[in-house]
């Protein structure tokens, strides 16, 4: 039995409506007791127009909608009132659902409630989570595929294939005395284990590609002082935010931009230039240049008509990085295939071109994919397993032995889509989701 949790689902400012939603068993109950309607026998779905009561006092005029299990996206009874969106308005009717027998929901709740209750599953859950932070229409298209379940739906056939091995596994450890099974078994083995091998690999390949497209990619503008690094910056960003003068040192703290490169959301950085100094300050802002360079995915490393500086190149040559030339509108000889961008001239395209190169930006096609971080691990965990089994295998290893990775790859199948016992790990991945989602 789940308890009754609230939480406003919309965010917590001064809007035309706001959307307080409640899910649990005794949510009618509790619901009831700050309505001026009794809900409490509600027997299916509905739209109901009334009062959030104090006492006699009216609150204020509601619309509520009531979903009665399973028929909710937890599963469970579960309302959604839809109050004036004032804060004021808002946490009246959540203290007064509060003292009526609800309490504050946690972080991604409903949707663990989902999850639970068995209406999504885990990939579906994060594909939710994915859709409210994405940024970029892709990364929001990619997440819609998972919502609809049809990442998970490829992923079936998979987790299947593999349990039919370790059915086919358990008649040789049962009945070990018919030796022929085992040896065609032993083989049968190797040419599925190595099919699926093959699947999840291009489920890899596909997932690694869609990546970016979620979670982005950080880039970093690097060089000496006053080589147009902050111009550069604003003409990405298209908006003056950066401080440019021709006073070399400007830059001081790091600078720090969102745009959309075909999809993909950067994160780009304007740091200091790069110089020995006694300025205090200065020191500090190339300190973190420094670190973000570390971090970053790309580096520009723009070098203008002062010339190129090898002790600086050094520090970031074994990144990956571009060197880019700058104030191109300066130079009239321009070589063959070096990158020129005049910030000046707000051109920077053959640059955008060569960052898609290097990234691996192309057209992306809306397809099923696991693509964050939790999902390629599993994946390629699961074929570490199945590789391994090949090779005992191969090894003429005895049966039981070669199961012990199929049965691993298996777990890890189940872990994929959230079947498997839910655990610590799955708290952590909600923990991570709004409250109120
Ligand atoms: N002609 C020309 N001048 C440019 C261009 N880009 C930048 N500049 C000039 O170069 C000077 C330095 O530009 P910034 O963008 O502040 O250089 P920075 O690398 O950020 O400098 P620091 O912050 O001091 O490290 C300014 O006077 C700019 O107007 C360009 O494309 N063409
Ligand atoms: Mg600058």
């Amino acid at each position: 039995m789940f308890e009754t949790i609230v939480a406003l689902a919309t965010p917590p400012s001064k809007s035309a409506l706001a959307l307080i939603r409640l899910s649990g068993d005794d949510c009618f109950k509790v619901v009831s007791k700050v309505f001026s309607k009794d809900l409490t026998d509600v027997k299916e779905k509905g739209i109901h127009y009334g009062y959030i009561l104090e006492g006699e006092k009216q609150i204020d005029q509601v619309v509520l909608l009531a979903y009665v299990a399973p028929h909710s996206f937890t599963g469970e009874n579960s309302v959604e009132i839809i109050s004036h969106g004032s804060m004021l308005i808002v946490n009246q009717i959540i203290g007064l659902l509060l003292k009526s027998g609800a309490r504050m929901a946690t972080n991604g709740e409903f949707s663990s409630r989902a999850y639970l209750n068995g209406k999504i599953d885990l990939v579906q859950a994060e594909a939710i989570n994915d859709m409210i932070n994405a940024t970029t229409e892709e990364a929001k298209d990619l997440s819609m595929v998972s919502l609809l379940g049809k990442t998970s739906k490829i992923f079936k056939p998979i987790k299947d294939e593999i349990g039919e091995i370790l059915s086919h596994i358990e008649v040789n450890i049962d009945y070990p005395e018919y030796e022929d099974i085992e040896v065609t078994s032993k083989e049968e083995i190797i040419n599925k284990c190595s099919k699926i091998v093959k699947d999840v690999n291009k489920l890899i390949e596909q997932g690694e590609k869609d990546r970016i497209y979620k979670e982005g990619v950080k880039i970093a503008i690097v060089g000496k002082p006053n080589v147009g690094k902050s111009s550069l910056l604003n003409v990405f960003l298209k908006e003056d935010k950066a401080i440019v003068t021709d006073i070399a040192g400007t830059t001081r703290d790091i600078v720090e931009g969102e745009f959309n490169l075909s999809g993909v959301p950067v994160h780009l950085y304007d740091t200091a230039g790069l110089r020995e100094s006694t300025d205090v300050i200065e020191q500090i802002g190339i300190s973190k240049a420094k670190k973000v360079i570390d971090e970053a995915d790309l580096i520009l490393f723009l070098v203008d008509d002062t010339g190129f500086d090898n002790e600086l190149y050094s520090f970031i040559k074994d990144k990956k990085h571009l060197v880019v030339f700058s104030k191109a509108d300066l130079i009239s000889n321009k070589e063959k295939d070096k990158i020129y961008i005049s910030a000046k001239e707000n051109d920077i395209s053959e640059l955008v071109n060569r960052i898609k190169e290097e990234l691996n930006i192309g057209e992306v096609t809306i397809k099923p994919s696991f693509n964050n971080t939790r999902q390629l691990g599993i994946l390629k965990s699961m074929v570490m397993y199945l590789e391994q089994a090949i090779e005992d295998a191969k090894d003429n290893q005895p049966i039981d032995l070669i199961s012990v990775n199929i049965m691993a790859a298996y777990n890890s199948s189940l872990d994929l889509l959230g079947e498997n016992n839910k655990n610590d790990l799955t708290d952590e991945i909600f923990s991570r989701f709004c409250v109120g989602k």
